[in-house]
């Protein structure tokens, strides 16, 4: 689950083959071999980019080709080399052979460069093969293919939001909603166990990573519940969403849960507090209108975000993914 994967292929240019030519001019009376050497194919290079942080657009593309290259042409011309193509993947992917499960590259640097896939040759022309004993060579080579590949890529997540609240306010039913994570869902506390992480992809090019961990309760710090040791999956996480139930499915009220939390918090590691916090009031469709407003005074008074979203009917999904995107970027 902490692992992110996708399945390319990768196939180099392949060679243009060489040409078979012989000069054909006016006043010159057999003239020499004239083909010339078909050009290489282009190579596809992986380059870690770290504007890339998930491997989500693979899901939708994952075929890339170098150009071929050209034929060689009378004349001794050279056909012209197939352009490379760059495959741009997020720092910290493991790149392996997809069938013998052998480890290729590690792009632990930013800008690392490696070439995956070479283009093959491209054939000698009849030119080349001109000499003092054969001085009208027929036969040219045909362009070698290039390369082709099947990669495994993995990338091990850190979450960019962390979800924290109370056992039950709805953190893995949330992120069940808004990526691909399938975490256990269950209408009693602490039926998450283990961090879990989820893609959540906005349109088809941007996406964020987002940690669900076991629910907290006061006193967390001191081992109560599950205690805080999960706190350090979220750490390094930019952005938290609190999420706080506003429904006449939990007896908390939601400002003492909002503190409780907090506290929890700033325990565990007094910087945590500090982070752009969004608080999420969940369960709208079974809203309890005297605590939601209750929440949205509170939250304008303290000068904090706050959404109101139903992982049942959608309500606020899209509004809170947006949010969390222009709070990371
Ligand atoms: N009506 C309604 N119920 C919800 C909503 N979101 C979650 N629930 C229910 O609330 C209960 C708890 O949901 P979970 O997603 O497991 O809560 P959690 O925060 O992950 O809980 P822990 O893992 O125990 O900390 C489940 O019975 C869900 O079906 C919602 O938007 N509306
Ligand atoms: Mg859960």
């Amino acid at each position: 689950m902490f692992i992110d994967e996708a399945k390319i292929t990768v196939k180099a240019g392949d060679g243009g083959h060489g040409c078979i030519a012989f000069r054909r001019e006016k006043f010159v009376p057999r003239g020499g071999p004239s083909g010339g050497d078909g050009g290489d194919g282009g190579n596809v290079v992986l380059v870690a980019d770290p504007q890339e942080n998930t491997l989500l657009r693979f899901r939708y593309d994952h075929i890339f080709k170098a150009g071929r290259g050209s034929h060689g042409q009378g004349s001794n011309k050279t056909g012209k080399r197939g352009a490379d193509i760059e495959v741009r993947i997020p720092v910290g992917t493991l790149v392996c052979d997809e069938k013998t499960g052998e480890v290729i590259h590690d792009f632990t640097d930013p800008q690392d460069r490696f070439p995956i896939a070479a283009g093959g040759r491209g054939g000698h022309g009849n030119a080349h093969f001109a000499s003092s004993t054969n001085r009208t060579p027929s036969r040219a080579q045909d362009g070698l293919p290039g390369e082709e590949k099947q990669l495994k890529l993995e990338l091990k997540l850190l979450a960019d939001a962390g979800l924290v609240g109370y056992p039950n306010a709805g953190k893995s039913t949330l992120i069940s909603r808004i990526s691909a994570a399938r975490p256990k869902i269950a209408d009693y506390p602490f039926t998450t166990l283990e961090p879990q992480l989820g893609v959540v992809s906005i349109g088809m090019d941007k996406s964020f990573v987002v940690a669900d961990i076991p629910g907290l309760i006061e006193g967390a710090h001191l081992g109560h519940g599950l205690g805080i040791q999960f706190l350090r999956h979220i750490e390094r996480c930019r952005v938290l969403l609190h999420l706080v139930d506003v429904s006449g499915l939990s007896d908390e009220d939601p400002i003492v849960e909002y503190k409780a939390i907090r506290s929890e918090l700033a325990e565990h590691n007094p910087e945590l507090p500090l982070k752009p916090t969004i608080v999420v009031a969940t369960k709208m469709d079974a809203a309890v209108p005297s605590k939601v407003k209750k929440l949205q005074r509170w939250c304008r008074q303290n000068d904090l975000d706050m959404i109101r979203i139903s992982s049942v009917t959608g309500e606020g999904l899209e509004e809170l993914k947006n949010k969390v995107f222009l709070k990371l970027s």
